[in-house]
């Protein structure tokens, strides 16, 4: 057995596996399935990885970035490529959160939120995950509160990746802001 990777090293190669998992699995000459796993080999190789590492980054990734079965892994969240959803939609809890940067928020509660560059909406399940999701973008970032009980009885579907919450999108009568 090696010795375990550093976080450093573990954030750094996750960061690279994103890149070809979530956006450009062909840089490496990968082909996602429709749900997006591609082989663990091919992708160890395109990281310039072991297998070994990369399944260590998958196992210990705190957010539930990857998921492996068999000899494939993929991105559970975050694509900008074609995939489907995940096969089980889920009941979302009452309230979902969604962290912004501040000069988005009138967009939003206008036109509500969209995947923009993504596939998906992401939606998180707590107020300090939601910050920390916005923080890449603005210091103070506002934290959005959806109510995604009324939305899922409105027909919208979420589905579950790691600690990640999906959806197509979310109108606006749904959203409001946190007020903190
Ligand atoms: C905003 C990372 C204007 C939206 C994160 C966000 C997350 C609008 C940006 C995950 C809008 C899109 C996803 C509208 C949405 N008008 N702006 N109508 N609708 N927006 O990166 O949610 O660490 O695609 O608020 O932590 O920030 O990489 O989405 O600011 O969990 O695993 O448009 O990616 O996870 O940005 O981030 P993104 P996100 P990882």
């Amino acid at each position: 057995m090696g010795r375990e990777l550093s976080r450093e090293v573990r954030v750094r190669l996750s960061k690279r596996m994103s890149y070809f998992l979530r956006h450009h699995p062909e840089d490496a000459g990968l082909e996602p399935d429709a749900h997006g796993f591609v082989r663990l080999e091919g992708l160890a190789e395109a990281v310039g990885a072991k297998r070994s590492e990369v399944e260590e980054v998958a196992a210990r990734d705190e957010k539930g970035r990857y998921e492996i079965a068999g000899e494939m892994i993929r991105a559970t969240y975050g694509h900008s490529i074609p995939v489907e959803p995940p096969d089980e939609v889920c009941e979302p809890p009452e309230v979902l959160y969604h962290g912004t940067p501040r000069r988005s928020v009138q967009a939003i509660l206008r036109e509500g939120l969209r995947p923009m560059g993504r596939r998906m909406v992401h939606l998180s399940g707590s107020v300090p995950q939601a910050r920390e999701v916005g923080r890449r973008r603005d210091s103070r970032p506002a934290v959005l509160i959806v109510d995604a009980k009324a939305a899922a009885e409105g027909g919208i579907r979420f589905w579950r990746a790691g600690e990640v919450y999906l959806c197509a999108g979310v109108p606006p009568e749904f959203i409001a802001i946190l007020k903190e």
